[in-house]
């Protein structure tokens, strides 16, 4: 089936800030429609969000230019071809023709690439997962305190996750959500802020993130549910933000980078962490490779800034064995095609991975279909409220009841 039409618009993401959206017609009339999320802790090495810069506009983070490089540049190229995932991939990486997408732009560039598996999806009237080859339903990594340049919470640590593993999705969702509120009654009676950040997890002005992880352990258990036998803790340090090219702060400490190591091997020892991501600075391999050698056995260690999506940043971590694990976003490469090439290899050699939202999504639930579709075993999609992170949750639930009634 081939290509009719392709248009695309300026719209708002999460944080109020404007992406793009882009809607695909084939010639038999079926439409499809894919939104690009935006990050804010973004790794050096991740494909390029094209910025209009133009402060009249969005204070400068208008995406005018991308949506004109989708309605000219690309629909001239691909307006009349048949649809067919790596084949379209391959045109739109050449029409760019650089290493990171800077010319036409990631986010316009991934818009189309988005539209394409879901036209191939919906041409075959199936659901993107059931294209894909549903697999099980992903155990949810649920951050429900938000820290780092995600909130205003004063925590080094970007995302202390809970991660419910008992039963269907929908049994670790509803855990899921009862811990979130028992927290928010815990924060309350304490006199914390309950107010939520960017991923919909709250900010209290907490002083430690050992503070942190013992409010979430005794929201587990007023929740009635067992820390490390029902539910467990992630981490995601993001951190790139709290090192200065020599020492780490934590606690509002500087401090070594072994004595950082030594900090998670306790924190491992004393909460049930089954994952930390970023647990360094992503130029920082000598720790993280440290770090992998001594609990690489016993926990993830999730690389996100250090692989961002990109197969050959992978590869150096196989190599030279560091990390466990691979966080995924789709943004951060910029095509379907490239994004199932490094989890292939991910998976070939025995690297967990875990599907990932940004902290600035849209409406679209499509990482949903992901997780499924392609047996990722993880999802890292925020907390328990907001609507672009909840729509995530709630599709899952969807989709594991769709299943149901097929067995
Ligand atoms: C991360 C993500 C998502 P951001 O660091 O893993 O939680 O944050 O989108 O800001 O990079
Ligand atoms: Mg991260």
């Amino acid at each position: 089936m081939k290509i009719k039409d392709i248009y695309a618009r300026e719209i708002l993401d999460s944080r109020g800030n404007p992406t793009i959206e882009t809607d695909l017609v084939l010639e038999n009339g079926i439409m499809v429609r894919a939104s690009v999320p935006s990050g804010a802790s973004t790794g050096e090495n991740e494909a390029i969000e094209l910025r209009d810069n133009d402060n009249k506009r969005y204070h400068g983070k208008g995406v005018l230019t991308a949506v004109n490089n989708v309605n000219t540049i690309i629909k001239e190229a691909l307006i009349g071809k048949e649809i067919n995932q790596e084949k379209i991939d391959k045109i739109l990486i050449e029409l760019d023709g650089t290493e990171n997408k800077s010319k036409l732009g990631a986010n316009s560039i991934l818009s189309v690439s988005i539209c394409i598996l879901k036209a191939l999806a919906k041409l075959q009237n199936k659901e993107v997962y059931e294209y894909l080859g549903k697999g099980a339903l992903p155990i949810p990594m649920m951050n429900i305190i938000n820290g780092g340049v995600h909130a205003s919470s004063g925590l080094e640590i970007q995302e202390f996750m809970i991660v419910p593993r008992q039963g269907s999705f929908k049994e670790r969702l509803r855990c899921g959500a009862e811990i979130f509120h028992s927290l928010k009654k815990i924060l309350e009676q304490k006199g914390f802020s309950t107010s939520v950040g960017d991923e919909g997890g709250f900010a209290p002005n907490l002083k430690t993130n050992e503070e942190a992880l013992d409010y979430i352990i005794a929201a587990i258990k007023d929740s009635k549910y067992i820390p490390g036998k029902n539910v467990f803790i992630a981490l995601d340090c993001a951190a790139t933000e709290f090192y200065d090219g020599e020492n780490y702060t934590i606690n509002k400490v500087k401090i070594s980078k072994n004595v950082l190591i030594k900090y998670y091997q306790n924190l491992v020892d004393k909460y049930p962490i089954i994952s930390i991501e970023d647990a360094f600075a992503e130029n920082d391999i000598e720790s993280i490779k440290k770090l992998t050698n001594l609990i690489g056995n016993i926990i993830m260690l999730v690389g996100d800034d250090y692989f961002v999506t990109n197969k050959k940043h992978l590869e150096q971590g196989i190599k030279e064995k560091y990390n466990n694990s691979i966080l995924l976003k789709p943004n951060q490469i910029g095509t379907i095609s490239e994004m199932l090439e490094t989890i292939k290899l991910a998976k070939d050699n025995n690297f967990k991975t875990i599907i990932s939202h940004r902290s600035g999504e849209t409406e679209d639930p499509f990482i949903a279909h992901l997780a499924v579709g392609l047996d990722l075993g993880y999802i890292k999609t925020g907390s328990l409220s907001r609507s672009e992170r909840t729509c995530k949750y709630n599709e899952l639930l969807r989709i594991e009841e769709r299943s149901n009634y097929e067995k």
